[in-house]
């Protein structure tokens, strides 16, 4: 059994009163004011969504409903990098979707609302800086999938994503966040911050230092393709976990990608292993029993399914071939960079409670284990769709 501190032995999170109530920025009022279209009195602010990195709010005025962000520049060092990288996409996709809509079904993309004075963002007098999306109406995202419609149209939402980016250069793009995904990167880093640590025996800590510790010669596969010729940069969304896609409630079918921040040069592995990392994991992120977790071939089929119905032309062989390490790497990096934040005091990732990053990284090390279990099945299906 593994011990979390903090957490009692079937896994359950504390309650909600125990919980760290997330502060709420200063200035929401003064932001949110600021980007109302025709200045118009801003009749409701609500938190929302349940992203783990910016602070979102949905603003209602007299005359719209937007999306209100405060970027998390804790993490976003370069804010006006991933404004200038979402106006060159947001762009590209308009104008694609003018020469070839896409035929029978809704879709959309989010776009930039200027402020006041005809920026693409404000910053507030402590320094916070804040955007405006549009809002996606009749739409919302789930953080888990359990059921294969579903599943097939979150990777339909990706292959399509990728197919509208396959003409946008990487280089056009910039960094928005040096060394996102690169694995090796994030191993040493845990390495440097896990230095001379003893973690308690049997503790779930102890656990992560023993997974990571069996595992850290395989954490540079992808990128040692990359260095190899292998693999290539092109342009790729970076996130796209299964609460990124937006469905649509009356047809369950996907109507939007969101969350472009990480929109940038990298791996189209990143984004195939990430979404099959998320979506095959009925239980979610944040699951109570942590012996439940289990990565789902039939959805991981569907998944595939979705995403092969738009994206199978431009993969290669060799692209296909790696599919199965970057859903294992993928999940084996998440659980890092979680476990890593932990002990680092939780500085990057939103936490509910002291030990949430914990249970996390242990959440993604069972997936990670019950990945490698299914390799064969998992490369098999990747054959068969792809
Ligand atoms: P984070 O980077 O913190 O994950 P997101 O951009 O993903 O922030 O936004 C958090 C959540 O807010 C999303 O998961 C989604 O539920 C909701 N959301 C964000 N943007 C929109 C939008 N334009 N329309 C509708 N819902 C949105
Ligand atoms: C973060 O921002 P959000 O909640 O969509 C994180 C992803 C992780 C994910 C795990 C910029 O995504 O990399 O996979 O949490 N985003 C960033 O839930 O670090
Ligand atoms: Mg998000």
């Amino acid at each position: 059994m593994i011990v979390v501190p903090g957490i009692s032995s079937t896994g359950a999170v504390p309650d909600a009163k125990e919980a760290i109530p997330p502060p709420l920025p200063e200035y929401v009022p003064e932001a949110a004011g600021r980007f109302s279209p025709g200045s118009a009195h801003v009749d409701e602010i609500r938190s929302y969504g349940d992203g783990n990195v910016n602070d979102t709010f949905l603003v209602t005025s007299a005359s719209a409903r937007f999306i209100l962000q405060r970027i998390n520049t804790r993490v976003f060092r370069r804010p006006h990098l991933v404004m200038r990288n979402m106006r060159i996409l947001t762009e590209h996709v308009a104008d694609r979707l003018r020469t070839a809509p896409l035929a029978g079904r809704r879709w959309e993309m989010t776009r930039i609302i200027p402020s006041r004075e005809g920026e693409d963002h404000w910053i507030d007098p402590a320094g916070s800086f804040w955007r405006a999306i549009s809002f996606i109406d009749n739409a919302r995202s789930y953080d888990t999938v359990d059921d294969p419609v579903r599943a097939e149209e979150v990777g339909f939402a990706l292959g399509f994503f990728h197919s509208l980016l396959s003409d946008l250069p990487a280089e056009t793009l910039g960094d928005t966040l040096e060394g996102f995904h690169v694995t090796p990167l994030y191993l040493r880093r845990y390495e440097e911050i896990a230095a001379g640590r003893h973690f308690l025996r049997d503790s779930g800590a102890e656990y992560c230092a023993r997974f990571i510790r069996a595992r850290r010669d395989d954490a540079s596969v992808l990128e040692d393709c990359l260095a190899r010729g292998v693999l290539r940069l092109r342009t790729i969304h970076g996130d796209p976990k299964a609460n990124n896609v937006l469905i649509d409630p009356d047809t369950g079918r996907a109507v939007s990608i969101i969350d472009l921040d990480t929109v940038k040069p990298g791996l189209v592995h990143y984004d195939i292993g990430d979404c099959l990392r998320s979506c095959c994991n009925p239980t979610g992120e944040d699951i109570e029993n942590i012996e439940e977790v289990r990565f789902d071939l039939g959805l991981a089929g569907s998944v595939l399914r979705g995403y092969f119905d738009r994206a199978r032309d431009f993969l290669t062989a060799s692209d296909r071939e790696l599919i199965y390490d970057a859903v294992r790497l993928i999940t084996f990096e998440l659980g890092l960079r979680f476990f890593t934040d932990y002990l680092e005091g939780n500085v990057y990732f939103k936490v509910k409670y002291p030990e949430h990053n914990l249970v996390r990284a242990i959440v993604q090390f069972r997936l990670a284990e019950s990945i490698e279990a299914r390799e064969r099945e998992l490369r098999a299906l990747v054959r068969d769709l792809s």
